[in-house]
């Protein structure tokens, strides 16, 4: 027995001396500005997982969080590689709260003298306050995420339509055709990039609030006109539920437990006292539908059930929802189905289920975005198959990657080692090596989760 906790701790001594390093030399950008300190690493004595408790001396332990768990991917490799492991450890990242490392960041505070508030950063914010800032403001502008999504939308749609019941103006900023599976509920408060401008500029100089809606990084504006919007707010505000969120805007509600971001604009709008009619509850039952894959995910709770039921009695279009978003398929998405299977292969031992289509393929089908939806989930869905990747190349020749596991693989590490992210669940990444080398590096990372389960 003693024998066993020795080894534990000396992997964890390893792993805390190998992202020391790391935070020195590789690991940069949002969340890592900061200094940031591994106070002390807990293994298991089998090396199969182990928890890093580390510190933040702006005390933004938050960004770094995410941040943490974004790199996650490349930290576990490097792991592996320097220690020589055929599996690195899974790793969880925790804030240390222990009183003893509160004391240590004083001393290195008063020896370095650095100042506190400083970095491009926003702060994480509970959901009264930014209740409390919806009040403050009669102009709102909620921004969409660039391959929008029932949730992103109906979220931006509900909160939008809720602040216009009591006499603000808000708008719904998108940068591309809302999808025609969810344009019902636009409900005529979405606009482009061009449109907000004019609106704005009809505000004369009236603050306004800028709202992220289920995303964190401002690159997912996409189009200058949308960035410049953004950033001519009084105020910058994310709603998230997403893991690798970079609280990126000045107030951050990001809530991973959720299982779509409807279900945090459903809380806001309770929070803010606002009203929730039957076009509000239909755009966010839309949200929470199409985010849990009509409540199948693992991330659907009983929270997410409960608000559904509210949102049903507040007179949500159930019948209309479905049939607009599931019964409206176009002939191309079969199509694309059809290119899909002739390259489908089986990896892992039928474990695994990899597929991938060109950008050639697509145009002579005629097909868009959204006709490549869902690829991944139904080769998920193939028995003894644990975790899927579809690959589509982009117009610009990127390859663009989306992948689901059932319930073995952390798909969102897998996306992570690749600069992705996403759920544990459901992840993706884009990269700009050619098909044939992403097909076979992502093979064989999944290869790996596979045979680390
Ligand atoms: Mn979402």
């Amino acid at each position: 027995m003693a024998k066993k906790t020795h080894r534990g701790e000396k992997i964890g001594e390893e792993i805390r001396r190998i992202i020391g390093e790391l935070l020195l030399r590789e690991l940069r950008g949002p969340g890592f500005e900061g200094m940031i300190t591994v106070s002390h690493v807990k293994a298991a004595d089998d090396g199969s997982f182990a928890t890093v408790y580390f510190t933040t001396l702006d005390e933004d332990d938050a960004a770094a969080a995410a941040a943490f768990e974004k790199a996650k991917g490349f930290i576990r490799s490097e792991i592996g590689g320097r220690m020589g492991l055929r599996h690195a450890p899974d790793l969880r990242f925790k804030p240390d709260a222990t009183e003893q490392y509160g004391r240590h960041i004083d001393e290195i505070l008063s020896g370095l003298d650095i100042p506190k508030d400083e970095g491009p950063q926003g702060r994480v914010a509970p959901l009264p306050e930014i209740a409390d800032l919806l009040g403050a403001y009669d102009h709102v502008l909620a921004f969409t995420h660039t391959h929008m999504d029932g949730d992103t939308l109906g979220s931006a749609v509900a909160l939008a339509l809720a602040l216009r019941e009591v006499g603000k103006e808000a708008w719904v900023v998108v940068s591309e055709e809302v999808p025609h599976s969810i344009e019902f509920i636009t409900y005529g408060a979405v606009c482009t990039g061009q449109e907000a401008a004019e609106a704005v500029a009809g505000w004369e100089d009236a603050p306004y609030l800028s709202i992220l809606m289920d995303f964190s990084n401002v690159d997912r504006l996409e189009n200058e006109g949308r960035a410049s919007l953004y950033a001519g707010a009084e105020e910058t505000v994310c709603l998230d539920h997403h893991v690798t969120a970079l609280p990126e805007a000045d107030l951050n509600y990001v809530d991973t437990a959720a299982a779509a971001t409807a279900e945090i604009v459903y809380s806001l709008i309770e929070a803010a006292g606002l009203p929730l009619t039957e076009k509000i509850a239909t755009a966010l039952y839309v949200g929470v539908v199409t985010d849990t894959g009509r409540f199948q995910y693992a991330s659907t709770t009983p929270a997410t059930h409960r608000i559904a039921a509210v949102l049903l009695e507040a007179g949500a279009a159930v019948q209309q929802s479905y049939e607009e978003i599931y019964q409206n398929v176009k002939a191309e998405k079969l199509l694309v189905e059809r290119a899909m299977l002739d390259t489908l292969e089986f990896f892992a031992d039928g474990r695994g289920a990899l597929a991938w289509v060109t950008s050639e393929v697509l145009a002579s089908l005629g097909a868009g975005e959204d006709e490549t939806d869902g690829m991944s989930e139904k080769m998920r869905g193939i028995i003894g198959v644990e975790a899927s990747v579809f690959l589509r190349e982009l117009p610009d020749g990127k390859i663009k990657a989306s992948m689901r596991s059932k319930d073995k693989v952390d798909v969102a590490a897998v996306a992570a080692g690749f600069g992705g992210g996403g759920h544990v669940r459901a992840a993706g990444f884009t990269t700009e090596m050619p098909m044939p080398e992403a097909v076979a590096k992502v093979r064989g990372c999944l290869e790996e989760a596979l045979h680390a389960d």
